[in-house]
């Protein structure tokens, strides 16, 4: 586009024309300042553009200086300008970059490594002995019934294992406890899935002890359940024979004691062969197990006749204690960190 050449005063004093730009452009402190100073003084509507633009127009004589004046004047302003800019920009950048500055010599967040509480490790080692044979994990709920916590498991009201479970009851809620071990997660396996089954409970379970060195009102069961046709002792004796092994070493050996429990029949006591530091050798109780009571069955909606199974229980502060030679139970709870730093 083209713009009519304005009329230009031959005697125009370019000289300071070209001084007040140069002035301007010094005098720009920032970039937006500088570049209403390259508008200011060389844009369309400029003294200096309308000079350009009026050569021209000027007397035939006057065209040569009066131009060559006015073109020494552009260079000069737009070397100004350029100079200015590389100057602002390089202050702008330095600026940016020491708010930037990053002080490597400060000391970094401390980054601590935790550990797994020895429960915890006992519990996933656990739980992967079974994965690795096929086996399923289940968990349910704390806040149990009667029903699932007691009854289901052959425990009928008035029955002594009910006054020796020192059960919490929910106050106000005559049918709720909290479960006093986790069978009743068992139970809610029999009764939503088909058999086979071979599942492994482990959980928080609460009792109402007073607490000492190997009670606790809180603390962790695993217990395991296989149902399937044609199950035995043997069954349960080999397969603990092959988690014993994998959890302790290939050389424990373990023997089968009669016990009792309600919920099985025959029970076992499951003792391994302990070796203590000094070398001493001594049987240990390790679990409780036994073949599941056809009561048990019935409740849950298993057929008695066609299905057989075993089940097992048992504590895993009691085992992490035994195997990291912890004396009493108080120090697993007690989060003394001194204690905690060694299992790492
Ligand atoms: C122990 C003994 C045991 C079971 C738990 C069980 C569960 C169902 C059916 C039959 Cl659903 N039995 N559990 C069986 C024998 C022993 O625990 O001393 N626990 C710490």
């Amino acid at each position: 586009m083209l713009y009519p050449a304005r009329p230009v005063n031959p005697q125009h004093d370019i000289d300071s024309v070209q001084s007040e730009a140069l002035a301007a452009i010094a005098a720009a402190d920032d970039l937006a300042a500088l570049e209403e100073a390259r508008v200011r003084h060389t844009g369309r509507k400029s003294t200096l553009t309308s000079i350009l633009a009026g050569i021209g127009t000027l007397p035939p004589q006057e065209r040569g200086p009066v131009g060559k004046r006015a073109n020494e004047a552009r260079k000069a302003v737009e070397a100004a300008l350029a100079g200015r800019q590389e100057e602002l920009e390089a202050r702008e950048l330095g600026a940016k970059l020491a708010g930037e500055t990053v002080d490597v010599t400060l000391p970094g967040d401390p980054h601590t490594a935790g550990a797994l509480h020895i429960v915890t490790q006992l519990w996933e080692e656990i739980e992967e002995i079974f994965i690795g044979m096929g086996w399923q994990i289940a968990d349910g709920p704390h806040v149990e019934d009667d029903f699932h916590n007691f009854t289901a498991l052959n425990i009928p009201e008035g029955h002594p294992a009910r006054a020796e479970t020192d059960t919490f009851f929910i106050a106000g809620h005559p049918n709720a406890v909290l479960r006093t071990h986790t069978s009743p997660v068992q139970v809610r396996v029999m009764e939503t899935q088909e058999p086979p089954i071979y599942v492994v409970c482990p959980g928080a379970v609460y009792r109402n002890e007073d607490i000492d060195a190997t009670h606790g009102a809180m603390f962790h069961q695993l217990e395991g359940l296989a149902v399937d046709e044609g199950l035995s002792l043997g069954h349960l004796k080999g397969m603990l024979q092959h988690f014993v092994r994998e959890l302790l070493g290939p050389t424990f050996e373990i023997r089968l004691r009669p016990d009792y429990f309600p919920f099985t029949e025959p029970s076992v006591e499951v003792d391994v062969l302990w070796t203590d530091r000094h070398g001493r050798q001594q049987w240990l109780e390790l679990l409780g197990a036994g073949i599941v009571d056809p009561n048990v069955f019935e409740f849950c909606g298993i057929d008695p006749e066609r299905w057989t199974g075993f089940a097992w229980g048992m504590g895993l502060e009691r085992v992490a204690m035994l195997r990291h030679g912890v004396g009493d139970l108080r120090l697993l709870f007690d989060s003394d960190l001194r204690f905690l730093e060694q299992f790492r």
